[in-house]
């Protein structure tokens, strides 16, 4: 396939449609990967001016250009809340962007628990956003939906609880990661559609809720915020019936049909992540949050505060 300018008129264009009659439209230069997995259509695209761009299902999960502001909403806020954030749970987020920056942080282990291998193997062949992160010593994959998976962390810790038996149930069902608590757990998952529906769930969270240790945060990405969505509200509320403390973080994500992206963050514990200790940030080499930002993300507009009863 030949190469195209920039600036050709012969470049195609992506678009991703919201039913609500709104979309984001992207001028592409080459189809990278177009493949149909187990689970979903993924495709990768070098676009003209932005970078390469992940989509499944026709939803755009990652544009290059556009993707610190999110990966870094979804991590660090909760990171630096946490005065020793060791033990770290990722769900989905198969593109490695949300890995890359836990482990920016001095933690013991990251867990990654992504349905579908096929988004692994793509992203790190074709999308390249992990810098390494996949290859990192801490990091251990998990190929599982997330809710199996922490469902099964819950009935390990029922049984050993009850006498012990947690090795030979793990050996059983389990694939073997199941078996611990987590000081953080970010939800990265798509649009809560088909398989990851659940993740958006009451059950969901209350499983989530008993894997995170004493002290612990939950982040979730939730969708639009600007113009509020069902998908966020129904987050916000189902999280707010098992969480004792919610935050709301918004953050705007180019590459995504809307000005401002939600992200609910629930706390276990003694711990305050509006007041979390920043001295560290410098060194984590961001591009979007700094210092100020913390405060910034923090901020809602009127009407959501309103809808949220805030
Ligand atoms: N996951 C959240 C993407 C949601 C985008 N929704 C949409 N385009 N309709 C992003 C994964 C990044 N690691």
């Amino acid at each position: 396939m030949e190469e195209k300018e920039e600036s050709s008129s012969e470049c195609e264009e992506f678009i991703e449609w919201h039913p609500e009659g709104y979309g984001i439209c992207v001028k592409i230069r080459r189809k990278l990967v177009d493949f149909m997995s187990e689970f979903q259509h993924i495709e990768i695209y070098e676009t003209a001016n932005f970078g390469k761009m992940l989509v499944l299902d026709g939803a755009i999960q990652v544009l290059e250009a556009g993707e610190a502001s999110y990966h870094e909403t979804l991590v660090h806020p909760a990171m630096l809340a946490h005065p020793r954030p060791e033990s770290v749970l990722v769900i989905g987020g198969g593109d490695g962007g949300t890995l890359r920056e836990v482990l920016k942080h001095d933690v013991k282990k990251a867990t990654l628990v992504e349905i579908d291998p096929a988004v692994v193997e793509l992203c790190r062949a074709f999308l390249r956003i992990d810098n390494g992160s996949f290859d990192d010593a801490r990091t251990e994959i998990c190929f599982e939906d997330g809710f199996e998976f922490l469902r099964k962390a819950a009935e390990c810790e029922k049984e050993s609880s009850r006498g012990g038996k947690s090795v030979e149930s793990r050996s059983v069902r389990g694939t073997g990661c199941e078996n611990s608590k987590y000081d953080v757990i970010l939800v990265d998952s798509t649009d809560p559609v088909r398989h990851a529906r659940g993740l958006f769930s009451e059950e969901f969270y209350a499983i989530a809720f008993s894997a995170l240790k004493e002290n612990g945060i939950l982040v979730t990405q939730a969708g639009s915020i600007f113009p509020l969505s069902s998908n966020f509200l129904n987050a916000y509320y189902n999280m707010k019936a098992v969480f004792p403390r919610i935050e709301v973080l918004s953050a705007p994500v180019f590459g995504y049909a809307a000005p401002l992206w939600g992200f609910i963050a629930g706390i276990k514990g003694n711990l305050n992540m509006r007041k979390a200790d920043l001295s560290g940030i410098e060194r984590l080499e961001l591009q979007f949050y700094d210092a100020k930002m913390h405060d910034t993300l923090f901020f809602l507009p009127a009407f959501v505060k309103k809808a949220l009863q805030l």
